[in-house]
């Protein structure tokens, strides 16, 4: 690790305050150019330290720039992971507050829930599937803390990958009953369509997203829970929304799930 614990619960502090105030700042590794993944993964960490001593309660994981549009949006070439805390989650139909946001976008999602620990390393498709007792559709909200969503992976991992609100819904299905690769993914706002996908645009599958983030848990000894919602990553590109945009995914056999923004 190249930086100190001081200065990695400052920037914990620096970019949960952010979240917490909506406002933007600059990217983290301009100030600290020697940032290395161990820091990044550190500052996330402790900002869920933060949270937790709050009261906070983890309900999810998030796998994040897991599409070759994603990251063809942000100019990456790899996954990062990251928590979701109860107060992300909001209920389907829910009004979610602009002025509580600083720029956010919302990404279509398919969403995992298992009824098996899943712990790397060598977990794979297989394993997720057969640890997974069903998915959802899940819209994400993301709102990166750094100005016009400027930013390297380092700084992104460290502000807990623009994780900021989620929704699921629509209709819970087994693994088995649906072919996760082909599913067709709708997303509208205000009654047009701005977004269309297929499952295999998470990495050829989304379960080889939840199997990269039990991966990445593994080598630092932990596990996915059973019960939590795994956001496997949008399967399109993020898209903006702001005060009075109505969203709506539809994700063929899961249903529908909304949001409104206000
Ligand atoms: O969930 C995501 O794919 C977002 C990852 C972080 C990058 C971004 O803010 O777009
Ligand atoms: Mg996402």
């Amino acid at each position: 690790m190249a930086l100190d614990k001081q200065t990695i619960a400052g920037l914990a502090e620096h970019l949960e305050s952010c979240e917490l105030q909506a406002r933007d700042t600059t990217k983290i590794t301009d100030d600290h150019p020697g940032m290395d993944w161990d820091d990044a993964y550190a500052i996330q960490d402790e900002i869920l330290r933060r949270k937790l001593a709050r009261g906070a309660r983890v309900v999810g994981l998030k796998a994040g720039l897991t599409s070759h549009a994603k990251m063809k949006q942000m100019g990456v070439d790899t996954p990062v992971f990251g928590f979701l805390v109860d107060s992300f989650c909001v209920p389907e139909g829910a009004e979610v507050k602009i002025k509580e946001l600083i720029h956010p976008k919302v990404e279509p999602e398919i969403a995992f829930v298992l009824k098996h620990a899943l712990r790397g390393p060598g977990c794979h498709i297989g394993a997720v599937l057969a640890a997974t007792d069903f998915v959802l559709a899940g819209i994400e909200v993301i709102d990166s803390r750094y100005r016009d969503f400027k930013f390297d992976l380092k700084s992104v991992v460290a502000d807990n990958t623009s994780a900021v609100r989620f929704v699921v819904g629509g209709r819970a299905m087994r693994p088995d009953q649906v072919d996760l690769r082909t599913l067709g993914v709708v997303m509208e706002k205000n009654g047009q369509i701005v977004s269309i996908g297929a499952g295999a645009a998470v990495l050829g599958h989304p379960a080889a997203a939840v199997a990269a983030l039990a991966n990445h848990l593994g080598k630092r000894g932990q596990e996915i829970p059973v019960g939590s919602v795994i956001l496997s990553g949008g399967v399109t590109e993020a898209v903006s929304v702001e005060a009075g945009d109505h969203v709506c995914l539809r994700i063929q056999h899961l249903g529908s799930v909304s949001l409104r923004f206000v």
